[in-house]
């Protein structure tokens, strides 16, 4: 059995161009993360699940602006445009998404008042989503981490799965970033810091 995974970050729908919070070049990497998927046999796929009205929507404060920020009871919180919530065609994935032989979906973000963009620990920083037991059970000590926002949930899913003790890589050519007031060049010295190796996909693909 092998002691690596894929971590697939939240290629849904509302993250690609004409979704709720689309970001650019999203769908521009789906046959790449189905590629490189091929060649795990762990892969996790994440999924971004928030309640209706949920706390990291701007429409849940009246008068706040998306891309403003609220002060959470864990900290300052970005608010986003509504996307993602549970069981909408925006929560599903790409359609061309092609991993049938992943082992995991992990939803996260589905508590009313807290965020997820870490697919391992929510945003009060102390809620475990579970992902660290099912790897470890699994006897799986490195992860891939790939998909979108590189600077969001990826950047704090990787962040985090180093936090758990796991050798971490993160795909910067299979992964698409948001950019909000400098945020993607915070996200990759945070991944620089805690010891996160950025590669590319050539680094990885077995040709
Ligand atoms: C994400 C913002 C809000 C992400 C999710 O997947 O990076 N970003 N929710
Ligand atoms: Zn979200």
């Amino acid at each position: 059995m092998s002691n690596r995974a894929l971590l697939v970050v939240d290629m849904q729908n509302d993250f690609m161009p004409g979704g709720a919070l689309a970001v650019a070049g999203g769908h521009d990497i789906v046959a790449t993360i189905n590629k490189l998927a091929t060649q795990f046999s762990n892969v996790v796929l994440t999924q971004d699940w928030h309640t209706p009205g949920h706390a990291s929507f701007a429409s849940s404060h009246p008068g706040k602006d998306v891309y403003e920020t609220f002060d959470a009871f864990y900290g300052p919180q970005v608010l986003w445009p509504d996307h993602c919530v549970m069981g909408t065609e925006g929560a599903a994935f790409h359609p061309d998404l092609d991993i049938p032989h992943a082992g995991l979906v992990l939803r996260k973000g589905y508590h009313p008042a807290v965020d997820s963009y870490s697919a391992f620990l929510e945003a009060d920083r102390t809620t475990r989503t579970g992902l660290d037991g099912w790897l470890a059970s699994r006897g799986i000590t490195e992860v891939v981490v790939c998909g979108v926002a590189t600077d969001f949930c990826v950047g704090w899913t990787a962040c985090d799965a180093r936090h758990f003790g796991l050798t971490v890589s993160m795909v910067d050519d299979a992964s698409r970033g948001i950019d909000l007031d400098g945020s993607l060049a915070r996200a990759h010295r945070n991944m620089d810091i805690a010891g996160v190796d950025i590669v590319t996909i050539g680094q990885l693909l077995v040709v």
